[in-house]
C-alpha cells in the first residue's frame, strides 16, 4: 500500500519536471539535457513532439529586441539589452522574462532577470567582459504562451 503511494508520487513529479523541460528547452542546462537523454524512463510522449505541418508558428505576442547604446557594443562597457513586450502595438505589462545569454561555441549559459519599466519594456544591464559573437534568447512569458526567440550580439 504505501509503496504504491510512494511510486504514484515519484511518477507524478518526474512528468511534472518533464514537461517544464519540454516548455522551455533551451533554459535547461546542457548536463540536464544529456541526462535526461539518457534516461530510458523520459520518453515524453512523441505525439507532444511531433509538429502539425498545417500549424503555423503564429506569434502570440511581439518581442522588440535592442541594446543601449545600439552598437557597437564594446567589452567591459555596461550595455542595456532591452526587450519590448507588445501585441497589436499595445504594450504588454506583467510579462515573466529570462534572458539566456551565452558567448557563441562555449556551454556555459548564463540565465538573467529583468527589471520591468513602463510601457511592456523590459530591461537588464549587463556588461560582456570578451569580445565576440554572444546569443542571448529572450525566454518570455504572456498571455499565457511562451515564446523564445534567440537574438545576436556582436561585442568587439
Ligand atoms: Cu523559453
Amino acid at each position: 500500500m504505501g509503496m504504491k503511494r510512494r511510486w504514484a508520487w515519484t511518477t507524478v513529479s518526474l512528468s511534472l519536471a518533464a514537461g517544464l523541460v519540454a516548455g522551455c528547452g533551451q533554459a535547461a542546462a546542457p548536463s540536464q539535457t544529456d541526462q535526461s537523454q539518457g534516461n530510458p524512463g523520459s520518453s515524453a510522449s512523441p505525439t507532444e513532439m511531433n509538429m502539425d505541418p498545417g500549424m503555423t508558428m503564429d506569434q502570440q505576442f511581439d518581442i522588440a529586441f535592442s541594446t543601449d547604446p545600439p552598437g557597437p557594443i564594446k567589452a567591459n562597457q555596461p550595455v542595456k539589452l532591452i526587450e519590448k513586450v507588445s501585441k497589436k502595438g499595445t504594450p504588454i505589462s506583467g510579462a515573466y522574462i529570462k534572458l539566456e545569454i551565452w558567448k557563441d561555441g562555449e556551454s556555459k549559459h548564463e540565465l538573467v532577470d529583468v527589471v520591468e519599466g513602463p510601457s511592456g519594456t523590459y530591461t537588464v544591464e549587463k556588461n560582456f567582459d570578451k569580445p565576440g559573437l554572444y546569443h542571448v534568447t529572450l525566454h518570455t512569458t504572456a498571455l499565457g504562451f511562451h515564446e523564445m526567440p534567440t537574438k545576436d550580439i556582436e561585442v568587439k
